[in-house]
């Protein structure tokens, strides 16, 4: 069994989450939630503090997403390799997507936790390099679409798709104001698409 230490609104644990599910792998998994910023049981599995953290039936700990994914990609085969090719520029591309939405999201959660903030101590300009980070990676994510290369409906999503799927559901999720259907219609009909997927529903955040 592998352990999964996350929580129900980590978009990273939510991209570990459909992977899983994706793969095929969720029944193999133990999951343990863990509020990071509260609980620092936490630095007893990843010094840095931060989930999601995969523990290995070995012994060995995964404390980073893309590495996480990467290992359960390899641990799926044939369908590991669609999602994440083993080699190569097709799989140079899944990671630069990957970079990007999870780029933008890790700005996201330190945008987030700016708000959070005593009033005094905010910083709108720290918050607006923040949010220019998330709104640069959805146009991106946007011309990547227009494309035509991401999946079609009712097919199975790639690595880079799945961290793109986390994105916007983390502006969904704490970011609505941005309104990125709007200014990404490309990215809103593949999402409609991707967002049916059982592995998509069976991991939105709770708050
Ligand atoms: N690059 C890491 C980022 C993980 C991350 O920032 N997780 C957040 C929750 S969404 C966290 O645990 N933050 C706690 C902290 O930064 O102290 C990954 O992809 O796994």
């Amino acid at each position: 069994m592998l352990t999964l230490y996350t929580s129900a609104t980590t978009p990273f644990g939510r991209k570990v989450a459909i992977v899983l599910s994706e793969l095929g792998l969720s029944d193999q998994v133990e999951r343990k939630t863990i509020n990071p910023w509260e609980d620092a049981a936490i630095y007893g599995v990843n010094p840095l503090g931060k989930i999601p953290v995969l523990v290995l039936e070995t012994g060995e700990t995964l404390i980073e997403s893309a590495e996480i994914c990467d290992a359960l990609c390899e641990m799926a085969g044939e369908r590991g390799t669609r999602m994440l090719p083993r080699a190569g520029v097709a799989r140079r591309r899944q990671l630069y997507l990957q970079a990007v939405a999870d780029g933008a999201i890790g700005a996201g959660v330190l945008a987030m936790r700016e708000s959070l903030r005593p009033e005094g101590e905010r910083s709108p300009s720290w918050r607006e390099r923040q949010l220019r980070a998330m709104t640069n990676a959805g146009a991106l994510l946007e011309a990547e679409a227009a494309k035509g290369d991401f999946a079609v409906p009712g097919s199975e999503p790639t690595l880079g798709e799945c961290a793109a799927a986390c994105l916007l559901g983390y502006f969904d999720l704490r970011f609505a104001d941005v309104g990125w259907r709007e200014r990404w219609p490309r990215l809103k009909a593949w999402h409609a698409a991707l967002a049916e997927r059982p592995g998509y529903v069976s991991t939105a955040p709770v708050l």
